[in-house]
């Protein structure tokens, strides 16, 4: 088939890391937040393997960060989230889901909490920036929200310690899970934290300032070519297995995070002023009636997952969606995210999944592959 080409232009942003990826022989690309997001560098399976075994750069600028920078930052950042933030402090980074009034899922970031008065929210793909700013002028907050010059770099892969002490030094092996420290690159303060949108481990670099970029991004590269470097990016069979959520796919404002599987990540007692709070109470005490599932699709490799393919049971009735799905090599079955009503949700219902190739028979999983 002849894949049509995206028009470049002004709106469809390119990233400081741009020119490397070009380099690197980028085949693919998606949009996320309005820039250019790498999906596929040698073949989604082979970038796939390479990222088990070694070490991956990732271009995730667009991972954007809306900055919160005042006495009223902590303040707003609570009114976003049903997950308690009281226990946070400078130097932790939380997965938080945002809510609106009726408690559907607005975005699922990444919040770093800088100081008690300067928080980033890196956030997944959707404009959550007018909606943080329409929250701080409603409310008159003494609080600044604007989107800054800042470009998540992601190292990823089993050897992502060795390739970050070569380029900060040994200290960022200390670094812990979900924590960040600062480190120097070239007289630049960098806020490096142990994190990433994948399950082999490693960091995500918030670049200050796109001038940085490439010096950066070629550091990385020439200190790890001992270690088989290589550009990467998110790659959908390793996210699948691990379970990691795409907001716009397998979510959207139409879903609570209880339905998401984001249940943990909420504390709505005692998340005092947060907006949805009331909304939330009420789902969290009858509890969700569909939920997110692993679901092993039977059968030779699907297709792209374009948009949702139902989900029957065995006598053929509705009773949900499946979001993402591929071609797992590892675990030889198809793996797939969906949504399935509760009716049918428990380990080892049978199910059929209709694909564009035709229906398959499938099965709900106990928990995601890794
Ligand atoms: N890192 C940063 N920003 C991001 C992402 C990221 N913004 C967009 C997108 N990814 C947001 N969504 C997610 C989804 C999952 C995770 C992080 C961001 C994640 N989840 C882990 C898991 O589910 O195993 C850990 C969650 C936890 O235990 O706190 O990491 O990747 N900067």
């Amino acid at each position: 088939m002849n894949a049509p080409l995206l028009s470049p232009s002004r709106r469809l942003r390119r990233t400081p890391f741009s020119q490397g990826v070009e380099a690197a022989g980028v085949k693919a690309y998606t949009v996320y937040n309005h820039m250019l997001l790498p999906t596929v560098f040698r073949s989604v399976e082979e970038d796939y393997r390479h990222l088990k075994e070694a070490v991956q750069v990732w271009d995730v600028a667009c991972e954007r960060q809306v900055e919160l920078r005042g006495p009223d930052a902590s303040r707003l950042m609570q009114m976003l989230t049903p997950r308690d933030l009281r226990g946070m402090t400078p130097g932790q980074c939380f997965y938080v889901p945002i809510v609106d009034e009726t408690g559907g899922m607005l975005n699922d970031p990444v919040a770093v909490k800088l100081a008690e008065d300067r928080w980033w929210i890196s956030i997944a793909d959707s404009d959550l920036l007018y909606w943080v700013k329409g929250i701080a002028q409603g409310w008159r907050l003494d609080v600044l929200v604007d989107e800054p010059d800042v470009s998540p770099l992601a190292i990823q892969g089993p050897r992502s310690d060795d390739l970050m002490a070569a380029v900060f030094g040994d200290a960022v092996r200390d670094v812990r899970f979900f924590r960040f420290g600062h480190f120097d690159f070239q007289g630049r303060d960098m806020v490096i934290a142990r994190s990433g949108y994948s399950k082999q481990g490693g960091f995500e670099i918030y670049v200050e300032g796109g001038d940085i970029g490439m010096p950066l991004w070629n550091a990385l590269m020439e200190a790890g070519k001992s270690m088989d470097v290589h550009a990467g990016c998110p790659n959908l069979i390793e996210r699948i297995e691990g379970g990691l959520l795409s907001y716009g796919n397998d979510m959207t404002d139409d879903n609570t995070p209880h339905e998401c599987g984001l249940g943990k990540f909420c504390n709505t007692h005692t998340a005092i002023g947060c907006i949805g709070r009331d909304a939330l109470l009420r789902v969290a005490k009858e509890g969700p009636t569909q939920q997110i599932r692993a679901i092993a699709i039977e059968g030779a490799p699907v297709p792209p997952c374009r948009e949702w393919w139902p989900v029957l049971s065995a006598r053929g009735d509705r009773v949900g969606r499946v979001s993402s799905a591929t071609w797992s090599p590892d675990f030889a079955t198809n793996v797939a995210i969906g949504m399935v009503r509760m009716t049918h949700w428990d380990a080892g219902t049978e199910l059929r999944v209709v694909t564009p190739d035709g229906e398959r028979r499938a099965s709900v999983q106990a928990g995601f592959w890794a």
